[in-house]
């Protein structure tokens, strides 16, 4: 009886052993597996095995940050360069530019007050004939921009879409196609700095995109 119960014991001893061993073994096994993928992960991510990588990794931040700086800079370079470039002298004489897409290519015109006179270009950068995406180039000041332009649109383009005779009219240029240029030379003796001008095209329908505050300084 007591034999029997410590060969039992002995097998049950002996197999708890074995289970323990695979247990064990099993555990190392699944470790090193395990230890294994961290490995990769970190031979991945750190220095220690892939300083190039690292670096790498490690200077994306400081590019982002090194871009956003040469955007601003660039914007206050840019700014900056407006504001050098701008000469009472220089500003009495403007280029603008139109074309087939219904745009200026300004958004504002600024003159000195000291011009004797202004001469303000436009080029029809398109290629459409003027009957069809005809530009022209008119000065109002802003309350009499919306009357002017469609007063304007009836004149007709034998009138270059300017009303006959209209006092309101501050200067405007005749209507031009794709590839042409025109100008006009005006005084600006009659207006005051500091006070707000519209410049627009009056071919119907464009002044609603084609226009711009012309600024006297
Ligand atoms: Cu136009």
């Amino acid at each position: 009886m007591s034999d029997s119960g410590l060969g039992f014991s002995l097998k049950r001893f002996i197999t708890l052993i074995v289970s323990i061993a695979i247990f064990v073994l099993l555990f190392e096994g699944a470790s090193q597996l395990g230890g294994g993928l961290i490995k990769a992960q970190v031979e991945q991510t750190t220095s220690k095995f892939h300083p190039e990588k690292n670096a790498e990794d490690r200077l994306k931040p400081s590019m982002v940050l090194a871009t956003e700086v040469t955007i601003e800079n660039s914007v206050e370079e840019i700014s900056d360069a407006i504001a050098a470039n701008w000469t009472a002298e220089g500003s009495c004489q403007q280029v603008i530019e139109g074309n087939d897409m219904l745009q200026f290519n300004l958004k504002e015109m600024v003159v000195s007050a000291s011009c004797a006179e202004v001469t303000v270009t436009l080029k029809h950068t398109g290629a459409m004939p003027a009957n069809v995406m005809g530009h022209n180039w008119v000065l109002t000041n802003n309350t009499d921009f919306m009357p002017v332009a469609q007063a304007g649109g009836a004149a007709g383009l034998d009138n270059n879409y300017i009303p006959v005779g209209d006092q309101r009219v501050l200067a405007a240029t005749t209507v031009i196609g794709g590839g042409q240029e025109t100008s006009v030379t005006f005084s600006i003796e009659s207006l005051v700095a500091g006070d707000d001008y519209t410049f627009f095209c009056s071919f119907p329908g464009h002044y609603a995109i084609m226009q711009g505050a012309f600024k006297v300084i």
